[in-house]
């Protein structure tokens, strides 16, 4: 494939947006799409092709978001396309089990050996809230911890202090969720035991925590890692207390390791909760763990979850047509593409004499402007510098390179991007970053 032209003005996406706005809440489908956070007009996207994405005038980004995660093989693999095309062929759904999702749940709990069970499901916050339902139903208890600046999904009970698309529009909680339906969920801020060792305490008088989510390395406020430590102490906590440690794995799953940030941090929860790269790009989540643990979902217990899409059958080929490619090479191929676009951006950074950092585990990363050392906790993210972002931003896409919309969104590297991209991709941050 050539390098596709970059797009210059768009005046066909100022002309989309207006019409999308006319039917659709702010035009698009999810908030963050609507680029509120950096201004400028979103691209309507065409099609998609390995490490670009196209506009309707067959103009092409190099994309860092991949669709929020999913394409870690880059977009269109021809073997993902050719499986959902014989996939759709016999068939779109049928609301009945299938050898493909046997053969799923198999592949998952090989790729995550802390998973003896899982369920499939449609979306990421569906297997979050799901994953809350067991740990509840399973431990008798109602108390939920999330670390501030994590996500989990558009669950009610997650939406308090939550990153994402709240953080962007600079409303962690939102509205229209009542104050009972988040009553049992308790906020931390990512990074501090000390602050969950005093949750628990809390907790102890009004039943209990039932589960701590969290994510290993959090995307939803931009890349933030963990300390050294920190995601064992959570492990021991939740181990001395009896609550779930459950770790979303949404964004790191298969991204950060083959099996996840647990299998590159060596951590086993109880309860997991998989979605983007395991659907292959395809609408398709799951949640799993621990054979006790799950027994509790129905029909085997007491704990109830349904969908008429759960397990779809062109969703599961996507699934599985990807997952042979999850290899050690690609993993390789993705730490050193991103250790070049890091060492280089920050070298940019040196140069023009930007306050920023660039934060990354593997194929993850962030730019942050910012004057602190180190992003660890949400405290830290909001204090980044949003408006220099956002002109960045916009700098970036007319110059053909798309970056994920807001300060607090984690940018992805996916196996189709090499030198021509890294090499595109350095060029306009060196002239982007020229003025302030
Ligand atoms: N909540 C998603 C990213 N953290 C955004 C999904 C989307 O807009 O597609």
């Amino acid at each position: 494939m050539t390098t596709p032209p970059p797009p210059g003005d768009r005046p066909r996406d100022h002309e989309l947006l207006a019409r999308a706005q006319h039917r659709i809440p702010g035009g698009v489908n999810s908030p963050v799409r609507a680029f509120r956070a950096v201004g400028g007009v979103p691209v309507f996207v065409d099609r998609a092709e390995g490490a670009y994405l196209f506009d309707r005038d067959g103009k092409g980004y190099v994309d860092f978001v991949g669709s929020w995660g999913p394409m870690i093989l880059g977009h269109a693999h021809p073997d993902v396309v050719s499986a959902i095309q014989r996939a759709a062929a016999r068939g779109t759904s049928f609301g009945a089990p299938t050898v493909g999702e046997i053969e799923l749940a198999e592949a998952i709990c090989e790729l995550y050996p802390s998973i003896d069970m899982m369920r499939a499901v449609s979306s990421g916050t569906e297997a979050a809230m799901s994953a809350a339902r067991v740990a509840r139903g399973f431990t008798k208890r109602a108390g939920i911890v999330k670390a501030e600046g994590c996500y989990h999904g558009h669950a009610d009970f997650v939406l308090v202090k939550a990153g994402s698309g709240l953080a962007t529009l600079g409303t962690p909680d939102s509205a229209g969720v009542p104050p009972g339906a988040a009553q049992d969920t308790i906020v931390v801020p990512f990074n501090d035991l000390g602050a969950l060792e005093a949750a628990f305490v809390a907790a102890e008088p009004k039943g209990g925590i039932a589960g701590v989510f969290l994510e290993p390395v959090v995307g939803n406020m931009g890349c933030v890692p963990p300390r050294p430590g920190y995601l064992e102490g959570v492990r021991d906590l939740c181990a001395k207390h009896g609550a779930m440690f459950v770790l979303d794995e949404v964004m790191t799953g298969s991204r950060l390791a083959r099996g996840g940030a647990q299998e590159r941090f060596g951590l086993k929860p109880d309860l997991t909760v998989l979605g983007k790269i395991i659907g292959g790009g395809m609408p398709l989540a799951a949640y799993g763990g621990r054979r006790d643990v799950m027994s509790v979902v129905a029909p085997l217990g007491p704990v109830y979850q349904a969908g008429t899409l759960s397990g779809n059958p062109v969703a599961v080929a996507a699934a599985l047509a990807t997952i042979p490619h999850l290899t050690p090479a690609l993993y390789e191929r993705l730490e050193a593409f991103g250790a070049k676009l890091q060492l280089g951006l920050e070298q940019i950074l040196r140069e023009r004499s930007v306050p920023g950092i660039v934060q990354r585990v593997g194929s993850m990363f962030t730019l942050f402007f910012t004057e602190r050392g180190e992003v660890r906790d949400w405290s830290d993210a909001a204090s980044c510098d949003t408006k220099r972002f956002g002109r960045f931003h916009e700098r970036m896409l007319a110059k053909g390179i798309y970056l994920p919309p807001s300060q607090f969104e984690a940018a992805f590297v996916s196996g189709a991007h090499g030198e021509q991209e890294l090499a595109r991709t350095l060029d306009a941050a060196r002239d982007a970053l020229r003025e302030p």
